[in-house]
């Protein structure tokens, strides 16, 4: 008869076990960009777009979450400074959980348009999915091989469904620059970081111009409430 009442606060302790309250979740937002020197000198004037992706891993380092987004296309000057953070020129922050001792990598790449219409057909197509988690494609990320930052952003737009195509305008001549930085979640929790500030400048040269760009993004880690599953 004892058994009748125990049951009910077994299953309640069972419950509460099963579900952790709190996860961290990491989200990256691109804060600034300078145009130190032009990729096109003659013109006078760069288009830009950025497009950026988190790619989760988990304890056994298998891909298992990919969100993306987007921004741009944007013309500047030289010497100009844009804000990335907040205002009219701001970029949509996109946010993925870390998974418990797995890991996150944040990467952007920064593309000088050449066509503009092509650019503005796929920024509609990641503007449709951003923030949206997808399933990576395992194989594109789980190569032995270090995977360019510019890798990890094709992959994620493949893997959410953008045509392959428009990914593939990210020629070599339009890249300016890619970035990437990893966050292990053991790491954070042992060091207590919740924000990781990266500044990256891109330069090279296209025919005769040699550009400049200073990009600064971050990483923050924040303590997200996890909605248990409802059965
Ligand atoms: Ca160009
Ligand atoms: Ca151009």
């Amino acid at each position: 008869m004892h058994s009748h009442r125990v049951l009910p606060i077994l299953l309640i302790l069972v419950q509460t076990a099963c579900t952790r309250p709190t996860a961290l979740t990491a989200e990256l937002q691109p804060r600034s960009l300078q145009a130190v020197n032009l990729e096109e000198t003659l013109s006078r004037r760069d288009e830009l777009m950025l497009a950026y992706t988190l790619t989760s891993y988990d304890a056994k380092n298998k891909p298992v979450g990919v969100v993306n987004g987007g921004w741009g296309v944007e013309t500047v000057q030289k010497g100009q400074q844009l804000d990335l953070g907040a205002g009219d020129k701001a970029a949509q922050p996109i946010r993925l959980e870390l998974p418990r001792n797995g890991r996150i990598v944040a990467s952007l790449v920064l593309i000088e348009v050449d066509e503009y219409g092509k650019a503005q057909q796929m920024l509609e197509q990641i503007r449709k999915i951003h923030n949206l988690v997808s399933i990576p494609v395992s194989l594109l990320l789980t190569a032995t091989e270090v995977l360019t930052p510019l890798k990890y952003v094709t992959a994620g737009l493949a893997a959410s469904g953008v045509g392959l195509k428009l990914v593939d305008q990210f020629d070599t001549d339009d890249l300016l620059g890619q970035s990437s930085v990893e966050i292990r979640e053991a790491d954070v929790r042992a060091k207590k970081q919740d924000r990781l500030n990266v500044p990256a400048v891109f330069t090279g040269r296209h025919l005769k111009d040699a550009y400049e760009y200073r990009l600064v993004y971050d990483v923050k880690l924040k303590n997200a409430r996890i909605q248990p599953v409802r059965q």
